[in-house]
């Protein structure tokens, strides 16, 4: 729970038998999450037994791809607070913190997994990876003139379920450039974010993606082409921008959401702040210099 908002993490899984357990229990310890859902995408055997007993929730999803396996988390899912993860052990639970105190600002939070001081040893993250998301993360902030972008395939993120719900009927693709898509969708219907560094830690077991650097510049070159079919118009036609959709801004509904307690006490400490920053009494003689 966060500031009175229910907080989900969807786990899309295929091959993550060795780490889900794990990954599960790491993201309920830190209190904040309210409900792990898993969503099985037809996924090694035994990975069922190994999420039983940890309180999450798992479905699942026949149609083959982690675009198809994060959809059914997203359709499932009730709360208010939406942050996507894997449970591969790349993600950290420790991160929650850090997307949910940005949610208060804005409606999306993106992780980037780009950044040197959160790469740890060991992880995915070699010099093509990066500095391939990089770039077309750059053009794509390029293109659309929008805030700091520096990775376009990061799962770890947050959404407001508004944002969801707006959204989810242009998101097709059920493959894995579905990430790309998200945050296309995203820039397509002027959703204010902003990006943090999330850390990025070795993957438990095999990658089946970017662990393949042939397959990795496929789906760089599938990210390019994407974003260029958004700027050339082919997909972004009938999008209806965020401000005239929901014109509550995000902050104003966290600030509601506040508890009463919480905004007497800061109006107090405001104001006896400012009784102590107040010039000093009028009557105390100033001090001559001589
Ligand atoms: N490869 C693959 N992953 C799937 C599928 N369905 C769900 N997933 C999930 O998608 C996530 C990404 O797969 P990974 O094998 O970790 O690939 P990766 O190298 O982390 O890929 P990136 O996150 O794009 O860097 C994992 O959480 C998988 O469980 C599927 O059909 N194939
Ligand atoms: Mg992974």
């Amino acid at each position: 729970m966060w500031h009175g908002k229910t907080v989900a993490v969807i786990f899309p899984t295929y091959n993550e038998k060795a780490s889900i357990r794990a990954a599960t229990l790491e993201y309920l310890r830190t209190g904040l999450v309210d409900e792990v859902i898993v969503v099985n995408n037809n996924a090694a055997p035994g990975t069922s037994e190994e999420i039983a007993g940890t309180g999450a929730r798992e479905f699942f999803e026949s149609k083959q791809g982690y675009g198809h396996a994060l959809l059914r988390g997203i359709d499932e899912c009730a709360a208010d607070l939406i942050i996507l993860s894997e449970p591969d052990g790349t993600f950290s639970g420790n991160d929650v913190i850090k997307l949910l105190a940005f949610s208060a600002d804005l409606p999306v939070v993106f992780g980037t997994r780009t950044s040197r001081e959160f790469i740890w040893a060991g992880a995915n993250m070699g010099r093509f990876l990066r500095w391939g998301n990089w770039a077309v993360a750059k053009m794509t902030e390029m293109l659309f003139n929008t805030t700091i972008l520096t990775d376009m395939g990061c799962t770890h993120r947050l959404f407001h379920r508004e944002v969801l719900e707006l959204i989810r009927p242009h998101l097709t693709i059920g493959g894995s450039h579905f990430g790309p898509q998200l945050l296309m969708e995203v820039v397509a219907h002027r959703i204010p974010f902003v990006e943090i560094p999330v850390n990025y830690r070795a993957r438990v077991g095999e990658s089946s993606v970017t662990g393949d650097l042939w397959k990795a510049f496929c789906l760089g070159m599938q990210m390019i082409a994407l974003v260029l079919q958004y700027r050339l118009g082919f997909f972004r036609a009938a999008r209806a921008p965020w401000d005239e959709v929901v014109p509550v801004t995000a902050r104003a509904r966290v600030a509601d959401s506040e508890p009463a307690e919480l905004t007497r006490e800061l109006a107090e400490l405001s104001q006896s702040m400012s009784r102590e920053n107040a010039p000093a009494s009028k009557s105390r003689p100033r001090v001559t210099r001589p």
